[in-house]
């Protein structure tokens, strides 16, 4: 059986997430897993929130709360939010876990022993308003890289490029906004990633089927020198995972923390054992994942993020992994994107700029959201989210074309045969026609899933909806039927099975109308649809069913000028 490990990007814990950013990893994550559960696959889905560091800590300074409260909190809302966007995780953990703390120890500890760690003094930032060192997100400035103003410590979020505090220019508190700033000496330790660039080079060049975006991103850091760098792995903060090297103390580290970016990936490791814990199950059971000695080697791992998360996927969290000298599963394949922007502009989560996932389920269930996003994936360049685009794909894709279908074949079956499907005529060359049409389109669905290609996936779902109109356009049982209503039996069979396959090849996409298709024609199968012709027979004569309600209301231009000018502005 085929075994997918699938991850996405853990979102940081500091506010709820927009839509940008859902489209950037978990939404296509998901996708991803549902249709390869669908096919048969075993599935491990894991998510979890990103609570350490300074996101996490200027966060809850702002809400006024202790940051583990803070977090505890905010893990629910996302928690939450990720149900009601059917984000169907195994698990959604939390980077604070005490699993990832220890894991994070452990594996600092195996690079110590191996001599890829190294103590340095280095020279921080430290503010003297606020009487602290400014590292990462505590210090915002100029891009020295691409001349972006409003870069982090940590990362320039224009040009991807990482970052030290010290590299900015014009830099500022990002706390109390002071430019009285001087450097001072503080201890740290460093990962030696660079004694591992040209096991990185090699592993990186032996991956040639991985997203142009991907690779290039990759390789612009690993040639450039820069993205491998001996970089900080601690650092002067109260709040995160404390240094210790396995399960000793480091001596001269004791109030220091490890830096977010090294714990946060661990977590992906440390979050499938959160899984096995909550479910009673054992070391194994998780290891099975993770541990090439212990099964994974069989697993494909696929990754899910936006393209500023590439530099730490592709050089740091692997230089850790390959560092730990042990068996830990590496990634196989990661699927990164571009920016998805605003209505002219950019989603912002610190200036409160787009819909947020909270909002977006306010005014419409989350299979409309889940349908533009996906069919609008910014894989190979940005994509912009607009009212009108977006009224139109709810309004033509799936209210004309999906829910339309589902409603006409229903009712006039209803009206003619009952809620029952109807028995009597055969099959003529129309029917031919589709069944091979089909055919061609559901294996071209499928090679584009498998190559998560999702705008061409989605493409190719809406032209297999698409058929099943246009077969019933020119089929018109509603005019054969007064001369010959067996035939129209036969169409009208042949569309009612039609809408239960639209249910399965669409529930990647839209789970919830297709779990509300597939309640309606009264059948549990579920079956991916190996061969066209005999899934088309699933629903037999006689079996009944129920007429859907309306399964997507179209939006309206008043809707769409309201919710355009609700969301002009910024959220409090
Ligand atoms: N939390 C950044 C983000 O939410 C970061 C991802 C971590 S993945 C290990 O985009
Ligand atoms: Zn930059």
């Amino acid at each position: 059986m085929n075994r997918y490990l699938i991850t996405s990007a853990i979102p940081y814990i500091n506010g709820i997430k927009h839509l940008g950013n859902l489209v950037g990893s978990q939404l296509p994550a998901d996708l991803f897993a549902r249709y390869q559960r669908a096919r048969g696959a075993e599935v491990m889905f894991i998510c979890a929130t990103d609570e350490h560091g300074t996101p996490a800590e200027l966060a809850a300074t702002k809400a006024g709360k202790p940051v583990a409260e803070y977090c505890a909190d905010m893990w629910q809302v996302q928690k939450d939010l990720s149900d009601r966007f059917r984000l169907s995780f195994d698990h959604f953990g939390r980077s604070s876990s005490k699993r990832n703390h220890a894991l994070t120890q452990h594996l600092a500890g195996k690079l110590a022993d191996n001599g890829l760690i190294e103590e340095v003094v280095e020279k921080q930032v430290y503010s003297k308003a606020d009487g602290r060192f400014l590292p990462d997100r505590y210090i915002e400035g100029t891009c020295p890289n691409c001349g972006y103003e409003n870069a982090r410590g940590d990362q320039c979020e224009e040009c991807t490029k990482q970052l030290d505090p010290t590299d900015l220019i014009n830099p500022r508190s990002a706390v109390s906004g002071s430019t009285d700033l001087e450097v001072r000496e503080t201890r740290h330790l460093y990962l030696r990633q660079s004694a591992l660039r040209d096991k990185l080079n090699a592993w990186i060049d032996s991956k040639n089927d991985w997203p142009v975006l991907t690779t290039s991103i990759a390789k612009k850091w690993l040639n450039d020198g820069d993205g491998l760098r001996d970089r900080g792995i601690t650092r002067d903060l109260d709040w995160g995972v404390p240094v210790r090297r396995g399960d000793q103390d480091w001596p001269g580290f004791e109030s220091k923390v490890f830096y977010v970016w090294f714990d946060a990936p661990i977590e992906y490791i440390a979050a499938t054992a959160e899984w096995a814990d909550s479910n009673g199950l054992s070391e194994n059971d998780w290891e099975r994942w993770w541990r090439t000695e212990k099964g994974a080697e069989n697993v494909r791992y696929v990754q899910f993020m936006g393209k500023d998360n590439v530099p730490f996927h592709t050089l740091s969290f692997p230089a850790t992994i390959m560092g730990s000298g042990e068996d830990w599963k590496l990634v196989d394949y990661i699927k990164s994107f571009n920016y998805l922007n605003y209505d002219g502009g950019q989603f912002s989560t610190s200036q409160g700029r787009g819909v947020f996932m909270d909002q977006a389920l306010d005014i419409l269930p989350s299979d409309y959201w889940r349908w533009w996003l996906l069919s609008h994936a910014p894989e190979n360049s940005d994509s912009e989210f607009t009212w009108e685009n977006f009224q139109q794909s709810v309004n033509k894709d799936l209210a004309d074309v999906l829910g339309n279908f589902a409603s006409r074949v229903t009712k006039f079956c209803r009206a003619k045969f009952g809620e029952v499907v109807p028995e009597g005529g055969t099959y003529g060359t129309d029917e031919e026609r589709l069944i091979a049409d089909l055919t061609t389109r559901i294996r071209a669905y499928e090679a584009h899933m498998d190559a998560i290609d999702i705008r061409k996936a989605a493409g190719e779902l809406r032209a297999i909806w698409v058929a099943g109109n246009e077969y019933l356009q020119s089929a018109a049982p509603w005019a054969v039927f007064k001369e010959d209503p067996a035939k129209a039996a036969a169409i009208i069979r042949l569309s009612l099975n039609l809408i239960h396959l639209y249910a399965i090849l669409s529930a990647p996409f839209i789970p919830d109308a297709s779990a509300t298709l597939l309640a309606a024609m009264g059948s549990e199968k579920e079956e991916w649809p190996a061969h066209v012709r005999p899934a088309l027979e699933t629903l037999a004569p006689g079996q009944t069913f129920t007429v859907p309600d309306v399964l997507f209301a179209k939006i309206s231009d008043e809707d769409r000028e309201s919710w355009q000018s609700r969301f002009s502005g910024i959220r409090d």
